[in-house]
């Protein structure tokens, strides 16, 4: 998509069907001439003369035909969200309408908009940096307000303080070294500290992974908390499942190997989003192939989980299965749940303090609904817990925070073994910044860009 910047580009900003209203966009040096020519102000003269920041009621007409009765808000250049002259036309949500509306501005000189062209124009003119220009798409499809105040914070431009910061650091070490680089050999010079280069670069690269650390990747949407259930077949996985989402989702059976797939339901619980998967259960014995395959796909649950349920089936206490999950899962958060509490015989939490380390343990029976609200309580404070700091990037801007990292690593090897390589070492960190130039889009790509707004709808 190579399109002209100089080109006044429209768009329907607002969803295309039967709607009370419908918001019709336009951005470009014309904005206001081509709306000029198609409507008739009521209390004004003249559409172009009108202040910023103004709206006014009229019509729009098609030769003598009048089409729709509408209000034009005008927002004059520069300061504006494209930082070229819009004007955004309020008129009524009939299908009819909108194209008629639409039709009439491209005949008058406007083009159809690109996915994404607006902010696509907001980002080149200089209004925001990449990672706030993608913020925009994730506050559009927010789908909790959780995932809203994580966009919005990115929208208000705190990855971007986050990045300027890393970048300052790598740009003053770049200097000292090509510095050497350079003079070096002069006496005069001071010869430059190397610990405190390195200081600078662990710390740059600290705040690197700090970003990733607290970092959700979202394909698109942000998906929610990942609360996976894991446990031997036959504990109660979908049984529980389905109780946390209050639905009968997962087909419950008391033949061990009913659930095959990964299956995944999102609640909205007070203010959390919640995303619940259930899982195969893991230790089936005699497994056919698809069983294996179906305990491969649990594994990789665990791995991709923000927070691990361990069911145990009272009766069957702590087996190979247990145990085997309990090290696959050693480095997860997770709370080890004792299921069909109801029955008489079986471990009890005490029997589990040799395996259950930090781990919470909380009795649970699906059977007579006990101990689930206790089960929600810890779920939501891991929620809280995940940090104060939940940093939402695209998996584009993490795959260069990664980048980064690794290039600050390199870097700092390069400074710990003597003698040093300054050129190498400048050329790492010329890397390095490089990738972080790719975050704020200081450094882009064309087809990168048109990937990243391809993504987003006609109109923003
Ligand atoms: N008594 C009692 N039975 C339960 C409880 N929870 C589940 N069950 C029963 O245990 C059996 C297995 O339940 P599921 O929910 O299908 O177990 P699962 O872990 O999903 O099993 P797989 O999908 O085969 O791995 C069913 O007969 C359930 O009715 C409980 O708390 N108490
Ligand atoms: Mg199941």
């Amino acid at each position: 998509m190579t399109t002209s910047l100089n080109d006044t580009i429209v768009a329907l900003s607002t969803p295309f069907g039967v709607s009370a209203l419908a918001v019709i966009r336009l951005s470009g040096p014309e904005a206001l001439s081509i709306t000029n020519r198609i409507f008739s102000p009521s209390r004004v003269k003249n559409i172009k003369s009108v202040k910023s920041y103004t709206v006014h009621h009229g019509r729009i007409k098609d030769g003598n035909k009048e089409v729709d009765e509408v209000m034009v808000a005008v927002y004059k250049a520069p300061h504006t969200y494209t930082a070229q002259d819009i004007v955004e036309v309020t008129c009524h949500g009939g299908g009819v309408i909108i194209s008629t509306l639409l039709e009439l501005f491209s005949q008058n000189g406007a083009r159809p908009a690109e996915p994404g062209e607006f902010t696509k124009r907001a980002f080149l003119n200089g209004k925001m940096d990449l990672s706030q220009a993608e913020s925009v798409n994730s506050l559009i499809n927010a789908g909790s307000r959780r995932a809203l105040n994580g966009a919005l914070k990115i929208l208000n431009g705190s990855l971007r303080e986050k990045t300027e910061k890393i970048k300052s650091a790598l740009f003053e070490v770049k200097a000292n070294i090509d510095a050497d680089i350079e003079w070096g050999d002069t006496e005069e010079l001071e010869i430059i500290d190397r610990s405190d280069i390195i200081d600078l670069l662990d710390a740059a690269r600290g705040s690197v992974e700090y970003i990733l650390d607290n970092s959700k990747a979202y394909a698109g949407i942000y998906s929610g908390f990942r609360v996976v259930i894991i446990g031997r077949p036959n504990a109660g996985k979908s049984s529980l499942f389905n109780r946390l989402l209050c639905e009968s989702r997962s087909i419950v059976n008391n033949i061990p190997g009913t659930t095959r797939d990964v299956i995944e339901s999102e609640v909205i619980s007070d203010r959390y989003l919640i995303r619940y998967v259930d899982t195969a259960g893991l230790g089936l014995e005699n497994p056919s192939e698809t069983d294996i395959l179906s305990a491969r796909k649990s594994v990789e649950e665990i791995e991709a989980a923000d927070f691990v349920i361990i069911l145990i089936d009272k009766e069957k206490g702590v087996g190979k299965p247990e145990k085997d999950i309990l090290k696959i899962a050693s480095g997860k958060k997770r709370v080890i749940v004792i299921n069909k509490s109801d029955k008489a015989e079986g471990v009890a939490k005490k029997d589990l303090s040799a395996v259950s380390g930090e781990s919470k343990i909380i009795e649970t029976s699906c059977k007579a609904d006990t101990g689930l609200e206790k089960l929600k309580e810890e779920i939501k404070h891991q929620i809280d817990k995940a940090g104060p700091e939940h940093i939402m990037v695209s998996v584009r801007q993490k795959n260069s925070f990664n980048e980064t990292a690794r290039g600050i690593k390199r870097v700092i090897d390069i400074m710990e073994t003597s003698p040093v390589s300054y050129e190498v070492a400048s050329y790492e960190l010329s890397e390095a910044i490089n990738y972080i130039g790719l975050i704020d889009g200081t450094v882009i790509k064309e087809d990168i860009l048109d990937r990243i707004f391809s993504d987003f709808c006609i109109g923003k």
